[in-house]
């Protein structure tokens, strides 16, 4: 018989159906914590609603879709031999490039054998009495672990607006984020695609190539600077894979987690106009977004010096475009540029010049419904075989509430975030103890190279798991004063930048009735980091750890 009186959790022999870790979600982050949680020695399971590993990578298969972060950067740091091995064919990898890659990383390191597919998580609630989670999903019995980690992404829940007549539509129509998994055939098709996010300036020049005619409805025009996409040059590989500690190291002393772009120090009002543009002008043939966005250290804080950069990118598309009121309607003119997600692309303004291509102007007649034949504006109504909805998603808060989660005395998450995400770190949140969150709101996420902010709060947790299981701790949680000073922290450092005055996803302002909040950790990954380090080195300051020798607590890991 087994005394398990005196075992920490996840040590020794626990009941076969009471798991450590229950992860949600198998993409780069789910995946990630699967393998160092399972390195630690802990019982963990994985549940996916996809059919495979890759999240983001799986899900979003349209025509064009790509990273928008080099390939060298945007891949796992955390074993120096898949890094050696692995051979990135692009300087931006293509999503089959990507799937691949994660692919390999799923067998190469055996994680399938801990991921249940095809199932998709519908509850989770947390039992204070025993400390534990129960999920469920259906077709499943219910899954139970002392410890859930939500790897559920920041970007999943897609987003088709709720369009009268979409039912009446005699075509095809998809969603971006949900591609179908064989491609769509669209040669000799009429296109129309709705949007005109970095999704759909991805997608929109290989649209036009195949289609018969394309029609792009643009509600808001976005600033897109130029991939400069290549073939992976060879000598940039090797040097590269000769230093990738030192340059892994150098990424996490910066703002977005990305090398060979360090903290900013110059302020954009010390250099002349002249002197500005010409940095511009070297970062736009350089390609790429990270330049223009460290290149001063407010960038993102003058109107001054932004609107010099946002002018220079007008003067760009006017210079592409042919007719100059299609380049005016392409030029942005109502946000700061960089305050939205800012874009990437290869030939997007020149797809304009086609004479296959229409602009429609969806701000000044706006889509007022589908119709059987396609889709009617203020306007007109354009005749179309294939919707692409290139809309968006239900960001960073949309996957959590999907899930039912609730906690002590019946707190549900999706009530708690009503008014707008509450988190510690974006990684806690008080009333749900023993629930990380991977990437949360209140943390660097989206603007940050993702896989980088990934391995961090991976780390960060299975570091805070074994610490638990270390010291006989059973439960940990914010403090609801800590976690308060975390949110209006978040706030204000988005205060103090132009990202607030966008109307973005970033706010929830593409979803009605989304509370308008600023979600992502704006600080950069560099202070973050040390942030979180410094908590955790203090033991956990800012959280409520309950120990075994707690009598409430005496039963859990029993
Ligand atoms: O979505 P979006 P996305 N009528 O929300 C329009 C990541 N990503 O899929 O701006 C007409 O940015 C909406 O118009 P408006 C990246 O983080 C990464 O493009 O609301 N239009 C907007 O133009 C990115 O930011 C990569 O006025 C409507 C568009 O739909 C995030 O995903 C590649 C409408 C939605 O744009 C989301 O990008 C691609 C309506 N009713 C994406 N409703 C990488 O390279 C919405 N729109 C890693």
């Amino acid at each position: 018989m087994n005394d398990t009186s005196k075992r920490s959790p996840g040590e020794g022999p626990i009941p076969s159906d009471l798991l450590d870790v229950v992860v949600v979600g198998a993409g780069l982050g789910g995946l990630y914590m699967l393998y160092r949680l399972r390195k630690a020695g802990f019982r963990v399971k994985v549940f996916e609603a996809g059919g495979g590993v890759g999240g983001t990578w799986y899900w979003n298969r349209y025509p064009g879709a790509r990273c928008d972060i080099e390939s060298m950067e945007y891949s796992y740091s955390f074993d120096d031999e898949l890094q050696q091995e692995w051979e990135w064919p692009e300087r931006y990898a293509t999503q089959p490039v990507i799937l691949d890659y994660v692919n390999h990383v799923a067998d190469r390191f055996d994680l399938r054998r801990d991921i249940t597919f095809n199932t998709r998580i519908k509850t989770a609630t947390f039992e204070p009495s025993a400390e534990v989670w129960t999920l469920t999903a259906d077709g499943l019995p219910p899954i139970r672990a002392r410890w859930c980690v939500m790897a559920t992404g920041n970007l999943s829940t897609p987003q088709t607006p709720d369009f009268k007549g979409l039912e009446s539509f005699e075509g095809d129509w998809y969603h971006t984020g949900i591609w179908p998994h064989e491609g769509v055939d669209l040669s000799g098709k009429r296109v129309a695609v709705v949007g005109t996010g970095s999704t759909a300036i991805q997608m929109i020049p290989k649209i036009a190539a195949q289609a018969d005619h394309l029609h792009v409805f643009q509600r808001t025009a976005n600033f897109s600077l130029p991939a400069r996409n290549a073939p992976m040059d060879k000598e940039r590989e090797r040097a590269f894979k000769a230093t990738y500690p030192e340059r892994r190291a150098e990424a996490r002393r910066t703002s977005f987690g990305v090398s060979g772009y360090p903290l900013p120090t110059q302020s954009a009002l010390e250099v002349s106009k002249e002197e500005l543009v010409a940095r511009f002008q070297a970062l736009w043939d350089e390609g790429g977004t990270i330049g223009f966005l460290t290149c001063f250290n407010d960038f993102l804080v003058s109107e001054e010096a932004n609107e010099v950069a946002a002018e220079f990118v007008r003067g760009k598309i006017r210079e592409t475009v042919n007719d100059p009121e299609v380049a005016q309607l392409l030029c942005p003119n109502d946000h700061p540029i960089g305050s939205k997600r800012l874009c990437l692309d290869t030939g997007y303004y020149e797809t304009y010049n086609r004479d296959n291509v229409t602009l429609v102007n969806a701000r000044a007649t706006p889509i007022i419904e589908i119709t059987p034949k396609g889709i009617r504006t203020t306007d007109a109504e354009v005749e179309v075989d294939v919707i692409a909805f290139a809309t968006g998603f239900d960001a960073m808060t949309g996957a959590l509430r999907e899930i039912d989660i609730s906690a002590a005395g019946g707190e549900r998450l999706r009530d708690k975030w009503e008014g707008g995400p509450l988190t510690y770190l974006g990684l806690m949140v008080n009333g749900f103890p023993n629930m990380f969150l991977i990437t949360g709101p209140g943390s660097p996420s989206v603007k940050s190279q993702m896989i980088h902010s990934i391995e961090q709060h991976a780390d960060w947790i299975s570091d805070c798991i074994e610490y638990m299981r270390e010291n006989y701790i059973t439960a940990i949680e914010p403090e609801a004063e800590a976690e308060m000073r975390w949110v209006l922290h978040v706030n204000e450092v988005a205060d103090g930048t132009l990202y607030p005055r966008a109307n973005s996803w970033y706010v929830g302002a593409n979803i009605p009735g989304k509370p308008r909040v600023f979600m992502p950790y704006v600080a950069g990954t560099s202070v973050y980091r040390e942030k979180c380090d410094r908590i955790a080195a203090a033991g956990y300051e800012g959280f409520k750890l309950t120990t075994e020798s707690n009598p409430a607590s005496a039963v859990a890991g029993s």
